[in-house]
């Protein structure tokens, strides 16, 4: 359905919401177990939108449909265990407890690299908390949001406009944010876009839910398994093309193990397939845009003149193909450049040595972003110290695996400049509900708390 205004469409969707959170939340889910079942039937053609529009890899594009189903049977479970706490209340005759009530119109601006699944993260958890979405989708992946709308469409009966899609660029995504009909921004993309878009929502004190931009490392130690390391840091360096918010920017390597470590990381390199996303054997497509192209030239060309050393970067002339395909980067550097504090959203891979752990935790805190953060090592010691308070400060810390590719049952976000958001598993789904402390007295006296009196002497 069109509307022929933005005041009808944000109207159509928080009558929807009303309808909406009538439904037991168990019965929601149960429309959202459908829903996961409709995607798992469709895996395949969505996967094809998906490498079409955003240019993943089959894998990979499988991999972010398979995401939303994933989603969708967690939200089906999660909705029968939306649990509210009841605390021992200090009165006589008096239950204390907490109630989790949906907040109304959740507003959901994604990117393009994750077209379907970030949808599904906040989705799948604001519907069975009993919310509406209106989804603005990137302009470069349109064709994925509609085909998301038709499934759910087709299993939402009367529940349509559950997901309405709000199409546009900053002029939408604005609109979204200024609304006071809309209790929670939930937004993903970069930290500019991030900084830009939460003041106009806090300005009206409505809430927000980022998921912005990173500056991923890694910590290669000396006990690290080499042949693994490799195969992880590749995956999340060069992998996607360097386009996930999780994509590994930067990697500090023990001296002990560097030249062994870069000269597995070369051969690893080397064997990569760039090429057409559709073609099952390629394992890396082109990048979105010109646009990234640019930046990613621009970052590598102000990196020339200094104390570094680049492999690859280039563009590849593939045959017919016209779009911009590279060779992932990668840079040595020997101390800590400006242009490794940025997040350039393309396969740049900056690589330096260091002798001390602590010392390696703190360059890899030392940035403004903090989504994610991988140690490569097999000494419980280094492992544990990466995981204490004195060690990641990031939102997700892995050992022995790359920063991206993480699962859907943990909470997903980032602290700093990554914006505190927490989507997907765990408790995230508190993101998308009020909360409700209700005390009730079933006595026929009135104490009042802290012991006040308050007779009439
Ligand atoms: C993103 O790039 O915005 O952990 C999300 C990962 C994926 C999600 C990335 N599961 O790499």
């Amino acid at each position: 359905m069109k509307f022929n205004s933005y005041k009808n469409l944000v109207n159509a969707s928080k009558e929807a919401h009303k309808k909406w959170r009538m439904i037991p939340a168990p019965q929601r889910g149960e429309i959202i177990r459908e829903f996961g079942n409709e995607l798992r039937n469709n895996k395949t053609e969505l996967a094809k939108v998906i490498t079409e529009e955003a240019r993943k890899i089959v894998s990979e594009a499988e991999g972010e449909v398979q995401e939303a189903i994933d989603m969708c049977d967690f939200a089906t479970g999660l909705s029968r265990q939306l649990y509210g706490l009841t605390m021992p209340s200090e009165r006589p005759d008096h239950r204390l407890q907490e109630l989790w009530q949906p907040l109304g119109v959740v507003g959901c601006i994604t990117a393009f690299n994750f077209p379907i699944a970030v949808f599904a993260w906040n989705f799948c958890l604001a519907s069975v908390c009993g919310n509406s979405i209106i989804w603005k989708p990137s302009p470069h992946t349109t064709k994925c949001a509609d085909a998301i709308k038709r499934i759910w469409d087709k299993v939402a009966d009367e529940h349509k406009e559950l997901v309405i899609i709000l199409n546009g660029g900053n002029q939408e995504a604005v609109a979204l944010c200024e609304d006071p009909n809309i209790p929670l921004i939930s937004a993903t993309g970069s930290t500019k876009m991030g900084k830009e878009l939460a003041p106009l929502v806090s300005a009206r004190l409505g809430r927000t839910l980022l998921e912005l931009g990173g500056n991923n490392a890694a910590i290669i130690c000396s006990t690290a398994d080499l042949n693994l390391t490799v195969k992880g840091v590749t995956f999340s360096a060069a992998g996607t093309t360097g386009q996930r918010c999780t994509s590994l920017r930067r990697a500090f390597v023990h001296e002990e193990i560097y030249d062994e470590f870069m000269d597995k990381l070369h051969a690893y390199y080397a064997t990569l397939k760039i090429g057409d996303p559709s073609d099952p054997s390629s394992q890396l497509g082109p990048l979105i845009s010109k646009n990234s192209f640019d930046d990613m030239q621009n970052t590598l060309n102000a990196l020339k003149n200094k104390d570094v050393k680049i492999y690859g970067g280039h563009r590849l002339e593939l045959g017919d193909l016209e779009e911009f395909y590279v060779m992932p980067a990668i840079v040595e550097v020997s101390k800590i450049e400006d242009e490794m504090l940025e997040e350039t959203f393309a396969p740049i891979l900056y690589v330096k040595k260091f002798s001390d752990l602590k010392d390696a935790i703190h360059m890899q805190n030392n940035v403004k972003q903090g989504l994610s953060s991988s140690i490569f090592t097999n000494d419980l010691k280094e492992s544990e110290l990466f995981l204490s308070s004195e060690g990641s400060d990031c939102g997700i810390a892995n050992v022995n695996i790359g920063t991206s590719g993480a699962e859907i049952g943990g909470a997903f976000g980032g602290e700093k400049d990554t914006g505190g958001g927490r989507e997907s598993g765990s408790d995230s789904w508190k993101a998308y509900m009020r909360r409700v402390t209700a005390t009730v007295n079933y006595g026929s006296e009135l104490p009042l708390a802290q012991g006040v009196e308050f007779d009439e002497n």
